[in-house]
């Protein structure tokens, strides 16, 4: 847990200088297939990780870039995953919706829209029961809560008292559709079916996260059982990248003003003097200058090795067969 503001303004600063660079690689064809950009909800990952210890898990989702940066990924290693190169945190076949390092206690992030807390469910529940006092927290959007395999994983953690925080990242929209014409009742309401404590927080304050975050694992480690954090957001970009070429008509302009005018990076910015802030900002950017050159300088996997990795035990020719 760190009560350090220039740490927080250091991830989440990175988060989004990492996620502009990455367009911009999007757009030079070097990130193929696009990504889910994390601008504007940087503070709830930097809040969250900020409120973790080293070796606690977690599993984020399809919108994933930010959760592996604020656990302490390399943003280098992570910058070339996205690119596809072999130096990439997972050999360049992960990419951005696959991006895993279990070096920093992170399981992936998850293109499958509910399913990362499920994984994370079942991977605390295994090393608690190895006498390991870590705890989890996983990421979700609001288009989450009514996939059966979330629901199925709050269920277990609660029943099992399995320490594990769900994380809802409430930025008002599935892709197109507003949470209004999709969710009823309430986020905090599915936690109280499974009786779990739910807690509301102003996802664009990263200390507002990292406060609430912290107050739930210290209950968490103990014994406590497991939580939810609704944290209310705005995705300041596009859904994904595609959004840039074809246009969709489907947030008032006068909403997204609003939105983007509660910023993370600047809130918390504005709690450092200038010259901290300038110095903090002129080593993001060294740091990610470098990522971006060692990304572009690697190599792209060989062909010939497509099918390695895909199994634990190897991957064997099917004999027989006709
Ligand atoms: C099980 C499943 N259903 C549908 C999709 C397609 N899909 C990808 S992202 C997305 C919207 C997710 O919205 P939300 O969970 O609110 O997260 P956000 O994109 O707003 O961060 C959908 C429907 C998917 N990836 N997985």
């Amino acid at each position: 847990m760190t009560h350090d503001p220039v740490r927080l303004y250091r991830t989440v600063r990175l988060i989004r200088r990492f996620e502009e660079r990455a367009i911009e690689l999007v757009r030079a064809g070097e990130i193929v297939g696009g990504i889910h950009p994390y601008l504007g909800q940087e503070g709830i990952a930097a809040g969250v990780c900020a409120a973790l210890r080293d070796d606690d898990l977690v599993t984020g989702t399809h919108r994933g870039h930010g959760h592996v940066l604020a656990k302490g990924a390399d943003p280098a290693r992570m910058l070339a995953e996205l690119c596809g190169r072999v130096t990439g945190l997972n050999r360049g076949r992960g990419g951005s919706m696959h991006a895993a390092d279990f070096g920093v206690g992170v399981l992936g992030a998850n293109a499958i829209v509910g399913a990362a807390g499920a994984i994370l469910t079942g991977a605390v529940w295994a090393r608690r029961r190895r006498g390991d006092d870590i705890v989890g927290a996983t990421f979700f959007g609001d288009g989450a809560v009514n996939e059966g395999m979330l629901l199925e994983a709050f269920n277990l953690a609660a029943l099992w008292r399995v320490p594990v925080l769900f994380v809802c990242e409430n930025n008002g929209y599935a892709t197109t559709m507003p949470v209004a014409g999709a969710v009823a009742g309430t986020i905090g309401g599915r936690a109280a079916a499974f009786g779990m404590p739910a807690t509301v927080v102003d996802g664009q304050d990263p200390e507002e996260v990292r406060d609430a975050t912290a107050a739930a694992v210290t209950r968490m480690r103990v014994g406590g059982g497991p939580e939810l954090v609704e944290a209310h957001t705005y995705r300041f970009d596009a859904h994904h990248t595609f959004e840039h070429v074809v246009r969709l008509d489907y947030r008032p302009p006068a909403e997204v003003a609003r939105g983007r005018a509660r910023d993370p990076v600047a809130i918390q910015g504005a709690r450092l003097p200038r010259s901290v802030r300038d110095a903090v900002d002129a080593e993001v950017e060294a740091t990610l200058a470098a990522a971006v050159e060692y990304a572009l300088a690697s190599p792209a996997p060989d062909p010939a090795g497509a099918l390695e990795h895909l199994y634990a035990s190897g991957l064997t020719a099917r004999t027989g067969g006709g």
